[in-house]
Formats: structure tokens, sequence, C-alpha cells
């Protein structure tokens, strides 16, 4: 058997090494490992059951990570297994990102109905990578019906993330406006879930209080979700204080779009969103893979710098030249 038909096999079979070999070669950019992984995704057996994917996203540092453990340990108490795909965002500066996040999550680690997975974010914006959606495929074949994404919001990571997860949530801190958080007006929009994290001790009142002015701030909101009333909770992360209410909400949220359609609908949408993006980043890819085109595309770039050239003609000409 190949590598790529052992590792379906594998990963079919819940091996943990698998899985964990599968995702590393789903993300390694070398040519020979991609077609690998091709075959392997090919060959991957159809998950028991769709997993919920959740996406969570908020400012540097607001708890996302501390809560996801929490979470992820409630849903393990109710009999789920839980994959965590997470970028630490230290690795953008140490290269190296292998225990970051899952020394954040000691318990979620250690425990057997969980797989905990941080990636590299290098090469890419924030956080989720150009292929984080394979991964989740890798881990729900692996048997794992909730599947999370962590990523940190800042940049287009949120944009991402939303469109390869199922429900999405942003997790703030008590205290200050939107602007002050760092997180665009966009990414409320992305929102189904708001969370106030950190309502605890002398944050309490303030959590609350920020809570109020997001949830009317929602109110003028378009939501992502039809029939779909954003909730905005505070809850203690650290506390596990409003995590058991914010999980039932999120069931409630998984049984609405099952019952409504909308699941289905938005994961065709998002698949074939990402074939379009992945048709774009590999064809580029390829095109500046060739050096002559690398060249001329760096010549043609420095004319448009300097106005010489308008980006949309500029880049026909290019495309022209080289079809
Ligand atoms: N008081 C309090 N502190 C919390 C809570 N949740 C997280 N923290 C603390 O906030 C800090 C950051 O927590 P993380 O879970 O690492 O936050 P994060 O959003 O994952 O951070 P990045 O991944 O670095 O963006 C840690 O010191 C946590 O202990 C909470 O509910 N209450
Ligand atoms: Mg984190």
């Amino acid at each position: 058997m190949n590598i790529a038909a052992s590792l379906a096999d594998a990963i079919g079979r819940h091996d943990r090494r698998a899985l964990a070999q599968a995702i590393t070669l789903v993300e390694s950019g070398l040519k020979e490992h991609q077609s690998q992984a091709r075959e392997l995704l090919a060959a991957l057996p159809a998950p028991a059951q769709p997993a919920l994917r959740i996406g969570i996203t908020g400012p540097p540092g607001a708890g996302k990570s501390t809560f996801i453990e929490t979470l992820g340990g409630h849903l393990i108490d109710r009999g789920h297994s839980v994959a965590v795909l997470t970028v630490d965002p230290s690795s953008v500066v140490s290269g190296g990102s292998i225990l970051g996040d899952k020394t954040r999550m000691p318990t979620l680690s250690a425990n057997e109905k969980a797989f905990v997975r941080p990636s590299p974010s290098s090469g890419t914006e924030g956080g989720v990578g150009r292929f984080t959606r394979e991964a989740i495929a890798v881990c729900e074949a692996a048997g794992f019906d909730r599947v999370i994404v962590e990523t940190v919001g800042v940049g287009q990571s949120e944009l991402r993330a939303a469109s390869m997860t199922d429900v999405f949530v942003l997790l703030l801190v008590p205290g200050s406006g939107d602007e002050l958080q760092g997180i665009k007006r966009g990414v409320m929009e992305l929102a189904d879930l708001i969370l106030v994290n950190k309502a605890d001790g002398q944050l309490a009142q303030t959590a609350n209080r920020t809570v109020s002015e997001y949830a009317a701030a929602t109110g003028f909101l378009q939501a992502r979700t039809a029939d779909w009333k954003v909730p905005v909770l505070a809850m203690s992360a650290l506390r596990d204080i409003g995590v058991v209410d914010v999980l039932e909400q999120m069931e409630k949220f998984f049984v609405h779009v099952t019952k409504s359609g909308l699941l289905s609908s938005r994961r065709e949408s998002q698949a074939s969103e990402a074939l379009m993006q992945a048709l774009h980043e590999g064809l580029l890819d390829r095109f500046l893979r060739n050096e002559k085109n690398a060249d001329e595309v760096e010549r043609v770039r420095r004319e448009v710098a300097m106005g010489r050239l308008t980006p949309g003609l500029a880049a026909r000409a290019l495309i022209d030249q080289f079809t």
C-alpha cells in the first residue's frame, strides 16, 4: 500500500499518529507531498456523521484558547470528540508553534477524546492556513464530531475561518468598544454568536455592560444566518461561568441550521468558493514558480508602482503574454 492509502486506512481506525501525519502532509508546500495529500483526501473514509465545525475568533489574548479548553471539556462530557486546529500567534515570531497552544490547553491536550493541533502560521494571513479546510476534513474522517478552528482576529484570517465553519463565534473582552478591541465591523457581521469573556472578579460588571452594548449594536446588523438572532453572552472561560449556556446556544444554532437546510446550502457554497480560491492561488503559484514569469511580474510591478501602467492593464498584458 502506498503512503496515502495506508494513512487513510489508519485514519479510519482513528489512529492519532496517522492523523497528525496526514495534517502535516496536507499542509506541506512540497510538490511531492501535495500529490500524496490529494490521494490521501480522495481515499479518506466518509465520516460516520458530519462534524459540526466551530470557528472562534477574537483579539489576541481575549481567552480563545482558554475557552476552547473549557468548552472542549463540556463537549467531551456530553459524549463528543473534539479536534482543535489552532495557530499559535507567537509562532509568527519564533517560527515554531509546537508547544504554545498545547500548553494553553493542557487538559484537552491530554484527553484521549480530543486532538489539539497547533499549526505554524507562516505564509498565511494571520492564522488560518490555506489547507485548514483539508485539515478539517482529515479530522472528520478520523471520527471527531466537533472540530474547532481558533484564529487570531486580525487581518483576513477571520473571513477565511468563517468560510470553512458552520458556526462562527466572536470572543471579546469586557470594556472597550470594537474599535478599541481591534475588531472590524465586518467581523461582527460574520458572527453567529458573540461572547464577552473574562466576566469574573472585578470585570464582571463591565462585562454585563459590554454585553448590552453589543446586543444593541447587533440589532442594526444584517445577521449572517436567516432567522437567527445573534446571542450576546457574558462568560468566564477561566472560571467556567456561563460556558454551558454558550454550548447550549451553539447546539441550538446547529439544530436551526440543520432543520432549515441552511447547513448544507452553506457548505455547498463554501465548497465552491474554496474551489475558486484554490484555483486562484494554485494558478498564481504555478505562474510565479516560472522564473521568467516572476522576473517579468517584478519588472511590471515597478512600472505600476511608478504610475506608468495601470494595474488592470498590466495584469492583462502579463496574462496575454503567457497563455
Ligand atoms: N480573568 C480571566 N482571565 C482569562 C479568562 N480567559 C482567559 N483568561 C486569561 O487571558 C490570557 C489569555 O488567554 P488565552 O486563552 O491564551 O487567549 P487567546 O485569545 O487564546 O490568546 P492568543 O491565542 O494569544 O490570541 C491568559 O492569561 C488567560 O488565563 C477568563 O475567563 N477570565
Ligand atoms: Mg490562543
